[in-house]
């Protein structure tokens, strides 16, 4: 295997820890790695425009296969002239492909060696996704990067279920990308991920990081984290994953997490990460703060005349926490807007301090300081 990748540079490498600094190059143009993706899941960060993701340091957005496929379809995005036409963002996307969602919104599904049939949770509609049809729909939403289906098994999972899950993801993989190879997509300058599971067994972990790593894919993503499990757990299938994927190619870890864990798995050498925590939570009044997380909703906050934090400058944080906590308790659609705004700067501010001490050289002993500032509240 050449270490040559050429969507992919490697700027720096750290020499305490895993982490490093680098460059995801897409047709929408380049990403600054570690970062931080808001999820978009029906073409929309909920409460956001796209100017304002831009504002607050936006790079990527995620959008999920699962949603734009049933409502409006990837056919009506295509006719409208692709998912970045469609909302507006003309900044790199990342589909996720719909596998996962299948599992936790659609109802009596059914899987198969060839994919998986289910029924809509919109309208009870009988429909499939398999390799290819995960493919096809990732290319007519036109996102830069795609992600093969997998099957993502529950924690916990026993042994025998979760090796089958490994082995049919390993096949969907191979089928999706010889399928993106057949329709033109890496010509299009689409990137293709593959998907890595294994609940809680490292040698299945290993099994599947190795059998991926030996397909030309565009990047590497760990699946089946944050699915439950505990923290430590979490932590220790990134670490049975990672060495068995390519140094060379972007790693991504799906669905997660809090600031600490994102932090934590940077030093392991993860790249990518995406997760509605961020932005769900702020529509219920909680904002993240160097000193750990605040819940606005709380009565102490009622008369509180200063800013979120006065270590953290965004638009959010010229309002007190008595107006931001009377938004939401009033439910005003402001509320949700300036609370996402916050939350999602906080994330992606993080990762660009986590560049900057990449590059300085001193990410282990800053990560070190930061989560222990933030985790001892
Ligand atoms: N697979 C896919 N999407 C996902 C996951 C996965 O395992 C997860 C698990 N944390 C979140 N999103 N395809």
């Amino acid at each position: 295997m050449t270490d040559d990748c050429p969507h992919f540079h490697v700027l720096k490498t750290d020499s305490d820890t895993g982490a490093r600094r680098a460059r995801l190059h897409t047709r929408h143009g380049a990403i600054e790695t570690p970062i931080f993706m808001p999820v978009g899941t029906q073409g929309t960060v909920k409460a956001m425009t796209p100017v304002q993701l831009r504002e607050i340091g936006a790079q990527v957005i995620l959008g999920n296969t699962y949603h734009l496929n049933l409502r409006p379809t990837s056919e009506l995005i295509a006719e409208l002239g692709g998912l970045h036409r469609f909302m507006g963002w003309d900044g790199p996307i990342l589909t996720d492909s719909g596998g996962f969602q299948v599992f936790s919104l659609a109802k009596l599904r059914k899987l198969r060696d060839d994919g998986v049939a289910f029924q809509s949770h919109l309208d009870g509609k009988k429909l499939f996704l398999g390799p290819r049809e995960v493919v096809d729909i990732q290319s007519r939403l036109g996102s830069d990067i795609a992600m093969v289906l997998d099957e993502c098994p529950p924690w916990p999972c026993e042994r025998g279920p979760c090796a089958e899950a490994v082995a049919r993801s390993a096949r969907w993989a191979e089928q999706c990308l010889a399928h993106a190879r057949d329709t033109g997509f890496f010509e299009r300058g689409q990137l293709l991920f593959g998907i890595a599971q294994g609940s809680t067994y490292d040698d299945l972990r290993r099994e599947a990081a190795e059998s991926l790593a030996a397909l030309p894919f565009s990047g590497y993503a760990v699946g089946g984290v944050s699915v439950g499990e505990p923290e430590d757990e979490m932590l220790k299938q990134v670490a049975a994953t990672i060495p068995h994927l390519p140094a060379h190619k972007p790693r991504y870890t799906m669905g997660l997490g809090t600031p600490p864990q994102m932090l934590k798995m940077i030093a392991l050498g993860v790249d990518m990460f995406d997760c509605v925590l961020p932005s769900r939570v702020a529509r219920h009044g909680l904002v993240f703060t160097p000193d750990g997380p605040l819940n606005l909703r709380n009565a102490v906050h009622t008369r509180d005349p200063r800013p979120i934090s006065e270590e953290v400058v965004n638009y959010t944080t010229q309002f007190s926490r008595s107006y931001l906590r009377h938004l939401i308790q009033a439910g005003e659609i402001l509320g949700c807007t300036l609370l996402t705004l916050h939350n999602l700067h906080f994330y992606l501010d993080l990762m660009a301090q986590a560049r900057a001490h990449i590059e300085a050289g001193d990410y282990a002993s800053w990560h070190r300081a930061w989560c222990a500032r933030y985790e001892a509240q």
